[in-house]
């Protein structure tokens, strides 16, 4: 930075995803929001182009992409349908605790089966009790010799029905707080794991959520990630990488409503001319499309803040918070432009609108950021 142009490589994979979102994202994006289905065999299209786990490290199988090249690829997915960015990201979030914790023993053993086929893994960290309290979990993890115990709930876990493996946040006593919580890697298969019913969800509906329950799930010590209590350090860490793609996946759906107000403006008249000739419109669209252009620019330099080495938490806070709130101002724009029809589920917008309010709540919900951000923010003041 602030160099903004794209490599070949860069553009060439912005192309892929491109092509994919546009062929084979977008034509099934109405019904499975209609029906609330998990469109597996697009996330299986996803994975054979490798636009899953594009996180993983060219060393462990992976295509070892930058976070700049794996937000150009989100914001092309998210355009076409958020709730299935959603669910193709998800490994990303569930394996990067890996990537951090993991020694290069447990990396090798877990993230090449990723690679080498599909396969869904899920991020259990938030719980009925509370999300944003992170350090309040209360799923407990007690140690019995070389093995622990697991006994707790995690909630709104996407991709739980579908994942075969989990990484889990759990205490050896919730008084110790964060320094308490281990991270540990555990298999569906392991006894006592067991993954909840379906949530309907407002938006994101293509995406899968659920429960998951571990009751006495008996895990190996040699599969906690780092040492015990490390596990708070890893998924904040690990939010810190995260949150840059969400402010890509919010500036996708973004960019598909002021796509769709633009192209409808054009189009319909009302008093003798295109709607997009009165200055009402005009201005609607001149905000909208600022909006867009600062989350893409903020995102991006969030990415390239973390590319470059730097832990990035202030930076994929503002990114994650700007961009999720300008997708939900602009998907609201986008509906007043399309008047009446925009309210109708016959046109693309209304989705679009369900689909930005989750960006604001999950990953950290927007108050959590800005929690963040100010205490990153005071830090050059004390
Ligand atoms: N990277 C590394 N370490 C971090 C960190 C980060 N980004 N953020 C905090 N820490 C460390 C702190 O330095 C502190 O370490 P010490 O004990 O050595 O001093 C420790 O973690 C505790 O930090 P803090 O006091 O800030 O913890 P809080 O309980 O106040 O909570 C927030 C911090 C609110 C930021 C945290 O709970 C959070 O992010 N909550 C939202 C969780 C979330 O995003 N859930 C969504 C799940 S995915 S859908």
């Amino acid at each position: 930075m602030p160099d903004f142009s794209l490599t070949a490589e860069q553009e060439g994979v912005r192309d892929l995803a491109r092509k994919f979102a546009k062929t084979e994202m977008l034509p099934k994006a109405a019904e499975a929001d209609r029906l609330g289905r998990f469109p597996e065999e697009v996330l299986r299209k996803a994975w054979e182009l490798g636009l899953m786990n594009l996180n993983i490290p060219s060393e462990y199988g992976g295509s070892g992409l930058s976070l700049l090249d794996q937000c150009l690829i989100v914001e092309e997915l998210a355009h076409a349908c958020g709730g299935m960015t959603t669910s193709i990201i998800a490994n990303c979030l569930a394996l990067e605790p890996i990537l951090l914790g993991g020694s290069p023993e447990q990396k090798s053993r877990v993230l090449s089966p990723f690679c080498g086929s599909y396969n869904i893994a899920s991020f259990c960290l938030t719980e009925p009790s509370g999300g944003s309290d992170a350090g309040g979990l209360l799923t407990r993890a007690r140690r019995d010799g070389d093995h622990y115990v697991l006994d707790g709930e995690k909630c709104f876990i996407t991709n739980a029905p579908h994942a075969s493996l989990y990484t889990v946040f759990a205490t050896t006593d919730p008084a110790l707080r964060h320094r308490g919580i281990c991270a540990f890697y555990v298999p569906r298969s392991t006894e006592g794991v067991v993954p909840g019913k379906e949530e309907e969800k407002m938006g994101h509906r293509a995406s899968s959520t659920s429960t998951v329950r571990f009751e006495h799930a008996t895990v190996p010590v040699s599969q906690r990630l780092g040492a015990e209590g490390d596990g708070f350090s890893i998924a904040m860490r690990t939010l810190d990488q995260t949150r840059t793609p969400i402010g890509a996946l919010a500036t996708g759906i973004a960019q598909a409503a002021v796509d769709y107000a633009s192209e409808y403006a054009l189009k319909r008249r009302t008093f003798g001319k295109p709607i997009a000739e009165h200055q009402a419109i005009q201005i609607k669209l001149a905000n909208m499309a600022q909006a867009v252009h600062a989350a893409r620019l903020l995102t991006w330099q969030a990415a390239w803040t973390i590319d470059h080495g730097k832990t990035g938490t202030l930076e994929s806070s503002i990114a994650k918070c700007f961009a999720s709130d300008a997708a939900m101002q602009v998907a609201d724009e986008a509906i007043q432009v399309f008047g009446g029809y925009g309210y109708m589920k016959e046109y693309p917008v209304e989705k679009l609108l369900r689909d930005a309010k989750l960006t604001q709540i999950y990953e950290g919900s927007n108050e959590i950021q800005r929690i963040v951000i100010a205490r990153e923010h005071l830090k050059a003041y004390a």
